[in-house]
């Protein structure tokens, strides 16, 4: 089922109504599986930053509504936000069980990726462009962690997974840490973008596992990128290609509104 986003039926519905949703949503429904709902009502940060970049400050209406919403991400950030800089960790009898699946689609269309074909492909700004088998990434230093995924549709779980920290990959690689962005390409037809500086995070993973296993095809097989300073729609699932570039690329919710930075 494709999730239908329009900003404007903000403007059709009472804004008082949305944001007790959201709030009951995102106070009582922590560790819930998800609730397509959410989305389904038309409240997403998505159609909510198209309005904060619309100008409809004679709004009243829509202007509290946005104050109200602005808070409301104030408590996202703050979950995904420590002063340390780095997101809190949680231990193995936390992790969320099950992990809620999410994506564009429903699960009975996640794509299968072959592992035999399977090649990591890297171009832009980077000294060696060769593609990768997932034996050579698995052949790399692994590293894993027990963190918080915080999904915009108002669920949030805890779960683990394990891979190569992304920055050992990009000096590995000699990508050219300067430049500003690093792109991905999925299977399906997601696609997003991140800053340098997230992608050198110590906690952002090129995750190869779940759970101690191989990461399974509804959770991004062959790998995903997983950081937990990021919402959940900026952790690209079934990666095919990544490509590090001075230039802007979006991202699939990013380009129908969501907030591009999307974390802390
Ligand atoms: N390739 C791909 N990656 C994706 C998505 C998607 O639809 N396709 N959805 C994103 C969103 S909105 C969320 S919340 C997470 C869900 O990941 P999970 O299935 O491991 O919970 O994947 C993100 N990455
Ligand atoms: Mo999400």
């Amino acid at each position: 089922m494709m999730k239908i986003h329009k900003a404007h039926t903000l403007l059709d519905i009472d804004g008082d109504a949305v944001l007790r949703e959201a709030r009951s949503l995102i106070v009582k429904q922590l560790d819930q599986p998800a609730r397509r709902a959410f989305l389904q009502r038309s409240l997403t940060l998505g159609g909510l930053s198209l309005l904060t970049g619309c100008s409809l400050s004679d709004n009243s209406q829509v202007e509290s509504a946005l104050a109200k919403i602005s808070r409301f991400n104030d408590k996202v950030q703050g979950l995904i936000f420590s002063p340390s800089q780095l997101a809190p960790t949680y231990t193995d009898a936390e992790i969320t069980r099950p992990f809620p699946f999410n994506a564009y689609y429903g699960e009975d269309e996640v794509r299968i990726v072959d592992e035999a074909g399977y090649r990591l492909e890297v171009t832009g700004m980077v000294a060696d462009r060769h593609a990768w088998t997932l034996a050579e990434l698995r052949a790399m230093p692994q590293a894993d962690q027990i963190t918080r995924h915080i999904c915009v549709e108002g669920w949030s779980a805890i779960g683990k997974w394990g891979g190569v920290r992304f920055a050992d990959f990009l000096r590995h690689i000699g990508a050219d840490t300067n430049a500003k962005y690093v792109g991905f390409k999925c299977a399906d037809d997601y696609y997003t973008s991140i800053d340098m500086a997230t992608a050198l995070h110590p906690q952002t993973l090129l995750a190869l596992t779940y759970d101690g296993q191989p990461l399974p095809p509804k959770y991004g097989f062959p790998m995903k990128l997983r950081m937990p300073t990021k919402l959940g729609y900026k952790n690209p699932k079934h990666i095919m290609a990544m490509f590090v570039t001075n230039t802007y690329s979006g991202g699939y919710w990013e380009d129908q509104g969501y907030n591009w930075f999307g974390g802390s």
